[in-house]
């Protein structure tokens, strides 16, 4: 991989980036140190099943790099932990997040504590810092940055969402997530609080968790395992690499406007079958691995969302769908010790809960093209 070229020097240099060991937040960490511009990173990470310290080794085996890392395993709700490390950092950027739509409905209160009541406890600790500068001591507040998600919108049958839509979350995991950034927003409003959200959509790259769709089909199609599409497969997502969204989301940072919300999205909407039928091209395998099982209750339907403000602000995506799902392919081939050490032990019994009955009861997809299928009704 390329190294981002080093650019000028940061507004926020000292950083406290939670959730860092996981998909999003370590391709952040990644490649804000890879730029070499002086900042230094606080990883405060739980290190739940979702969390990886090996998605930071290429950090660790940078000897200049890895001296500008601190890694804190950690609860962002528990509060002893997280003040102190609030108090010499310049912004925080809360990736931290129980993140899956399916564990969400199998069990929801994680995602109550973290998402919601997480978030809470890393305001208060922020408030804190805000305290202390009015007192003057120290030289500013600390600017938050949320990382929130397409989904608060709820299912968009037609059209775009933009910022200012009503949220109408319809999972768990959105409800939890939309509670999260509605307290972000509140502590701007109430406090005076320096935050800004960002709302990002389906994102898939290189050490994406395999309980994920792309990854997930990636690697059971490597091991001709089934694949399990949800429905009919003609849901619709919006795919944005992983490096632009945390590209988009460093953006923010710098010069997204105090209070702000801004759109993330990938401009690649597709329906779930066509994304299955490129990574089955892309591996050379068939298109009878894949089953069609029962769905996902409330599935939402379609994600899409409108770029003018992000665009507005300066931003603009590098990477190709096309580009990217290649690369993301050759990654999961090229790395299969990473992936093989996820889908063992814990991952068993999710994989029973979440597929067993599911794939006993499934059917033959039949065709891969989306019209095809809309008209089969399989
Ligand atoms: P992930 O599940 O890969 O990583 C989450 C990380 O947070 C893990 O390292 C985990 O150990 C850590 N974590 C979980 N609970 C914690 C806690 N209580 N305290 C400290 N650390 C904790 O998630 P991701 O896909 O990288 O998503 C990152 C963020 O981006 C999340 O907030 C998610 O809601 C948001 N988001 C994700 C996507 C996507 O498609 N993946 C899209 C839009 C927004
Ligand atoms: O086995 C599967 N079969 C299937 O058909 C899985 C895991 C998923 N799907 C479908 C459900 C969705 O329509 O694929 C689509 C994508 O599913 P996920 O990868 O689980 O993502 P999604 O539910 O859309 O949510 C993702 O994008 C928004 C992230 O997981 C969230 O963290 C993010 O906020």
């Amino acid at each position: 991989m390329t190294e981002p070229a080093a650019t000028t020097a940061p507004r926020f240099r000292r950083l406290l980036v939670t959730g860092g060991a996981g998909f999003i937040g370590s391709c952040f960490v990644r490649d804000r140190l890879a730029r070499r511009d002086g900042t230094t990173i606080t990883v405060l990470d739980k290190l739940t099943y979702a969390g990886n310290p090996a998605n930071l080794a290429p950090v660790e085996a940078d000897p200049e790099q890895a001296t500008r890392l601190r890694f804190v395993v950690g609860d962002i709700a528990d509060a002893a932990v997280v003040a102190p490390l609030m108090t010499d950092i310049d912004a925080i950027v809360n990736f931290a997040a129980e993140s899956h739509v399916d564990r969400s409905i199998l069990d929801p209160e994680a995602f109550l504590r973290t998402d919601v009541m997480g978030v809470h406890v890393l305001l208060e600790a922020a408030r804190a810092e805000k305290d202390r500068a009015a007192r003057g001591e120290r030289a500013t507040a600390p600017r938050f940055l949320q990382v929130s998600t397409d989904e608060v919108y709820g299912s968009v049958d037609t059209g775009e969402s933009h910022e200012e839509d009503p949220l109408d979350p319809r999972s768990p995991y959105s409800a939890a997530k939309a509670a999260g950034e509605l307290f972000v927003h509140s502590y701007f409003v109430t406090y005076g609080l320096d935050t800004v959200v960002t709302r990002g959509s389906n994102t898939y790259g290189p050490y994406h968790h395999p309980e994920k769709l792309i990854p997930l089909f990636i690697t059971n199609a490597i091991e001709d395992q089934q694949l399990p599409l949800y429905g009919d497969g003609l849901q619709r997502r919006d795919w944005l690499y992983v490096a632009d969204h945390a590209g988009a989301i460093d953006h923010v940072l710098e010069h997204g406007v105090s209070g702000e919300i801004y759109n993330v999205p990938g401009n690649n909407e597709r329906a779930n079958r066509e994304t299955v039928s490129d990574l089955l091209d892309l591996l050379g395998k068939p298109w009878s691995l894949v089953r069609l099982v029962d769905d996902r209750p409330g599935h939402d339907r379609r994600y899409a969302m409108d770029d003018s403000k992000l665009t507005g602000l300066g931003w603009a995506n590098k990477m190709r769908f096309e580009d990217g799902l290649s690369a993301t392919v050759d990654w999961y081939l090229e790395n299969r010790e990473w992936w093989r050490s996820i889908k063992s032990g814990e991952w068993d019994d999710y994989y029973r809960r979440q597929y067993g009955d599911r794939l006993a009861g499934s059917r033959e997809a039949m065709t891969e093209a989306p019209e095809a299928a809309a008209k089969a009704k399989p």
